[in-house]
């Protein structure tokens, strides 16, 4: 559809995608409908009031088909009853990433895999503002891309954490970098199966051509076999091609291996986070920097990924809150060699949590479940012995229990495996309240619950 034939829009869903997409179209004079099942906070309500934006709440009527275009939240499914209506008639649905792409001066490198895009997307940035880049992070790690583009030129980059949600409605987006991490099972609670999951990371590439590129983990079968099928110019990571080896980053190619940088310390712990440093050097390249590339050593990294929090008698608290499936939980398990007391579990997304049991093997000495529903959990933890698998529902207890078998040299780990809407806001509430119990137990003000 062509732009100029865009007189109303339908914004369905009104969290922070949403609202980019209502004051960026507001502003450029569309007439906007706002749409939301829920129960958007008071203050949405009052910026759709400032700005003059009709809406309807706590349900979709058929006012939402009185449009040219329904832009949609990565939140809603993309197989609700109102976008297959939507489809039927002929009513374009876009995501947000779709509708900033149509109007982003600047070339785009979308970051996407099961696991690690914030961290990566994050470093890629971090790289190229080292180099003197105009790059801006945006996208599923918390900041709308339409958010920026009035302060982007053609001169900038936009840095994009894009995930299945956000792809899986997209039709013309299309980056000029794409990069996939990983595909290992995740978010089946919403995608039917495991394949409509991978088809969804893969649409990443859909619209590439041969002078764009694809940045690919050559290590990961399943991106392997997407790569078949991709136009774009392919530049692989991981073993032989670029990885890195001690603290450098190496490319080799026709037998010559050549130093892409050279670092004292990278701050992030865990092979994932060298396989993170691999991906977003090669996406670097890609963009146009040449090595030596400079800013390796001072990324901190995230918080919530891996983030050391505190010693306490000997025992070292760490806070993986964001792992939030079974294959990132058992890489923050893997990059330790003490005993870990494990804090996982949380609301279910249909995965099977055997790659995180294999990687607590002869690791694990004790886990502490914190959810509502632990039965699952606790079932595939079941070679602990009965004592070193304890309840919790709030997470003063479980960081007190978890204390209770820690001992001097023990590691207490929360690395969830899972969502963390059934106890949480958020993964990050989650973490922050942890960071907090840890505080607590720190002071002394943590007692027996
Ligand atoms: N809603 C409806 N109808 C429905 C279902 C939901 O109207 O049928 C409404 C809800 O009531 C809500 C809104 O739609 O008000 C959706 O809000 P949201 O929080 O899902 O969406 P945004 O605030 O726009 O956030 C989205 C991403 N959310 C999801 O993908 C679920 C954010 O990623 C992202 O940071 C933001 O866009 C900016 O790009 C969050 C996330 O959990 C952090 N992502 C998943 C992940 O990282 O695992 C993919
Ligand atoms: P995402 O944005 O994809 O959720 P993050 O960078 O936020 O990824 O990291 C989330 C968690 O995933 C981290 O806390 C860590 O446990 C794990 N992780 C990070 N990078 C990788 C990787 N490359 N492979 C496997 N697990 C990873």
């Amino acid at each position: 559809m062509k732009l100029d034939e865009i007189s109303k829009i339908t914004i369905l869903g009104l969290g922070k995608s949403g609202m980019a997409s209502a004051r960026f179209f507001k502003n450029k004079g569309v007439e906007i409908f706002a749409s939301d099942s829920g129960n958007p906070d008071s203050k949405v309500l009052e910026e759709l009031h400032k700005l003059g934006i009709p809406y309807e709440i706590g349900v979709h009527t058929e006012k939402i088909f009185h449009s040219d275009l329904i832009i949609v939240s990565p939140g809603i499914d993309a197989r609700h009853s109102v976008l297959i209506t939507a489809q039927k008639r002929k009513i374009p649905v876009w995501p947000e990433i779709e509708a900033a792409y149509h109007f982003c001066p600047c070339p785009i490198i979308a970051i996407t895999g099961t696991n690690g895009k914030s961290t990566a997307a994050a470093l890629v940035a971090h790289l190229m503002k080292s180099a003197g880049r105009d790059a801006r992070l945006v996208g599923n790690i918390g900041i709308p891309l339409l958010e920026e583009i009035p302060t982007l030129s053609s001169g900038s980059w936009a840095v994009m954490e894009t995930s299945s949600f956000q792809l899986e409605t997209i039709t013309s987006f299309r980056p000029k970098i794409s990069c996939i991490l990983n595909i290992t099972q995740d978010h089946l609670n919403r995608h039917p199966d495991l394949r409509t999951y991978i088809q969804a990371k893969a649409k990443i590439m859909e619209n590439q051509r041969m002078e764009d590129t694809a940045v690919l983990n050559k290590d990961d079968p399943v991106i392997r076999s997407l790569a078949e099928k991709a136009k774009a110019n392919i530049l692989w990571f991981g073993e032989g091609e670029i990885y890195v080896e001690g603290n450098q980053i190496v490319r080799e190619y026709g037998g010559t291996k050549e130093i892409l940088a050279q670092f004292e310390k990278f701050q992030l712990q865990g092979k994932h986070n060298l396989n993170n440093l691999a991906a977003a050097a090669a996406v670097s390249i890609a963009a146009g920097l040449t090595p030596p590339i400079k800013g390796i050593e001072t990324f901190t990294g995230l918080s919530h990924r891996l983030e050391f929090v505190k010693t306490i008698h000997g025992v070292e608290f760490w806070d993986d809150s964001k792992a939030t499936n079974p294959n990132s939980a058992a890489s923050a398990l893997r990059t330790f060699s003490k005993p870990v007391i494990l804090i996982a579990g949380g609301s279910e997304k249909g995965l099977d949590f055997s790659p995180l049991v294999q990687a607590a093997a002869g690791r694990v000495k004790a886990l502490i479940a914190l959810g509502r529903e632990n039965l699952k959990i606790l079932q595939a933890f079941s070679y602990l012995e009965k004592s070193s698998m304890i309840e919790a529902r709030e997470m003063k207890k479980a960081v007190l229990e978890a204390f209770k078998r820690a001992a001097p040299g023990d590691i207490v780990l929360l690395s969830p495996a899972c969502a963390s809407f059934d106890l949480f806001h958020s993964a990050e509430e989650r973490g922050d309240f942890f960071k907090r119990a840890v505080q607590e137990l720190h002071l002394g003000e943590l007692n027996e619950i």
